[in-house]
Formats: C-alpha cells, structure tokens, sequence
C-alpha cells in the first residue's frame, strides 16, 4: 500500500487511478492512504463545471484543458455524474474529447458515478481531489451535473466555481435555481449561437446587479463550444477569479471552513464507528429490535441501556469495590 503511494509521488498514472478507485470504494486502508498524501497536498486549485444536463459542459471543460496546457499547467479532471452507476473510463470518451487529451501524460481524467462510492459521491470526489492534488496536479476541475443537493455539496469543495447556463429559449431566467445562482463565480452563458443568448445574458446580469453587492461581482461569459468562441475570455474571468481569491484572503477563509468542516465529519465519523464496533461486540441488536417492534421495550430507553452496556458514560463502574 505505501508503494502506491510512492508510485502515486513519482507520477505514476496507474497508482493514481487505483488509489481513486479505493477511496470511492471505502476501503478500509483508505484513511491510512490518506494521511500519506496529506503532507503533499495543497497545490492544486479546483474549479468546479456545474449546470444543466446537455448544457455544454464537457465541451467548455475540453477547450479550457487545451488553454490551461497552453499556459503549462498539469490538469486532472473528475467528471461526476450522480445520476450515473458507472465509474472508471469508460463513460468518458463520450464526455469529454478523452483522444485528444489521452496521449498527454499532464492530462489526468476519472469519472465517478454513485457506483462504488460508498458513504457518498460528495466525500468520494473530495477524497479524489486530494489523490489528483498529491500527483501533481495544478488544475482540478470538477464537472457535475446540476440535478440537486448532491452537485450544491461538490461544488462547495471547489475553490472556483463556474455555472453554464444556456439561451433560455422562452423560459425566464427566474426558473433558475435560488441554489445555483448562489454558488457561481463566473457564469457561462453557453450555445450563444442559438437564439435568446443576449436576452439571457442581460437578465443574468440584471439578477446580478439586484443583488446586495458582494466584494465579487461573478462575470457572465457568452460562448459557444461548437466552436471556439468566449473560452479565452472565460480562462480569463476563471483567472481573475483565483487573483481575487488569492490576494483578497478568501481562499484561505473558504479553505478554512472546508478544513473545519472535514475535522467534525472525521470525529464523528471515529466516534461512530468506535461506538458501533464495541456495541456489535456485545449486544444482539436484532433481538432488540424484536422486542421494540413488540413494544416490549420502547428505543428511546434501549438506546440509552444501549450506551450504558458498554459504558460509555464511563461512570460508576466500581462502585462496589
Ligand atoms: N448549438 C450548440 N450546441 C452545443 C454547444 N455546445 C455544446 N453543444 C451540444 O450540446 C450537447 C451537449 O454537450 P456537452 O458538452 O456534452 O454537454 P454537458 O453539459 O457536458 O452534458 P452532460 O454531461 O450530459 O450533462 C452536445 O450535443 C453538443 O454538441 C454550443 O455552443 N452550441
Ligand atoms: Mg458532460
């Protein structure tokens, strides 16, 4: 398993995609694994790709990856579909142009469904970004699909975040979700080919200008990923984007909270487990059960003789003695 890790350092792309696949997979030498990569994490910069399905988000991804490799910079991409069983490669040479980045060793490219990532796609994609990160990466950008509070819980692992929005075509702006118009820094408003695309970009904007103002007035960028059209300027609102990060102190804030944030879900999670671990050692939970379904005993107090069986107060033990 270190070897992995050493492999992993040394740039090795099939330790990179192995150790993707046990954290998605929780394995139990997870933690371990990630604690080794720790002390090599904290370089990479994570952009997040949300908006509606169809709306031009993996052709926006493939023309930023062919400007961030202009500018030199190594790239992993995590494509997150929380709609999708499949992880792995496979999906992805649909996704994103994979054949006119696989030949590239600066390029790295996983897609993650809900297959696999046990215990959530959130954690799993998280997790990811940090094995990306430790291999090198300077660039990592999340794709997600804009279905939910899933895409809401990934995107807030982002440094960056950019929302593709698309000609509304009849619809008002207003139909876009309260949640979505929260997260963005940058806004795409991409098929600006098609007609609307003014339309839409003036009612983002004025959306916008309604907005009590933040310190960051996210751009809104038209484009068209048919072609190569807006992606300079959209590489360039992303850019100005981490500068306003970087130099205001934001990024240290947000990865602040994000670091908080994971410290609770960890001792929780130790908590739980060491909990739950001791509690199936001693006690036949199913015949609990049983009897609660019998309303022979009611939860409340079998939870509490629950924690008393193993003592977990810690108190009164030896009274006796
Ligand atoms: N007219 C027009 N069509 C576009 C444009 N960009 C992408 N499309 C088309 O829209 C479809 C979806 O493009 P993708 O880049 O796969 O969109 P996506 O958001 O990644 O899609 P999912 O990952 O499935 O949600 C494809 O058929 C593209 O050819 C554009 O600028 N104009
Ligand atoms: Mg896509």
């Amino acid at each position: 398993m270190q070897q992995l890790v050493t492999e992993l350092l040394q740039g090795n792309r099939r330790a990179a995609a192995r150790l993707i696949s046990l954290v998605e997979n929780d394995d139990p030498q997870k933690r371990e694994l990630l604690k080794d990569l720790y002390p090599h994490t904290g370089n990479a910069y994570v952009i997040g790709v949300t908006g509606a399905p169809g709306s031009g988000k993996s052709s926006l991804v493939d023309w930023l990856l062919k400007l961030m490799r202009k500018d030199g910079l190594k790239v992993g991409v995590i494509a997150v579909d929380p709609t999708s069983p499949f992880s792995g490669g496979a999906i992805l040479g649909d996704r994103i142009r994979m054949q006119d980045h696989a030949l590239d060793q600066d390029i790295f490219i996983r897609s993650m469904g809900t297959r696999g990532s046990l215990g959530g796609l959130s954690r799993a994609t998280r997790e990811a970004i940090q094995v990306m990160d430790a291999f090198g990466k300077d660039i990592v950008l999340i794709e997600t699909v804009g279905v939910g509070q899933s895409e809401i819980d990934i995107v807030r692992t982002a440094d960056s975040t950019l929302v593709v929005l698309t000609p509304a075509g009849g619809d008002s702006v207003q139909t876009i979700k309260a949640g979505i118009m929260e997260i963005a820094d940058v806004f795409a408003v991409n098929k600006s080919d098609l007609p609307g695309s003014d339309r839409t970009v003036t009612e983002v904007n004025m959306m916008l200008d309604m907005k009590k103002s933040k310190e960051w007035r996210p751009p809104v960028i038209p484009t068209v990923s048919l072609i190569n059209e807006g992606i300079d300027q959209l590489w360039e609102a992303l850019q100005e984007h981490r500068r306003y990060m970087e130099e205001s102190g934001r990024l240290l804030d947000i990865r602040r909270e994000r670091v908080g944030r994971e410290l609770t879900e960890q001792v929780e999670y130790l908590v739980k487990s060491s909990i739950w671990n001791q509690v199936k050692e001693e006690i036949e939970l199913e015949s609990l059960v049983e009897k609660i379904v019998h309303r022979r005993q009611d939860p409340y107090s079998a939870a509490a003789d629950l924690l008393d069986k193993i003592n977990f107060y810690g108190q009164e033990a030896e009274e006796g003695d």
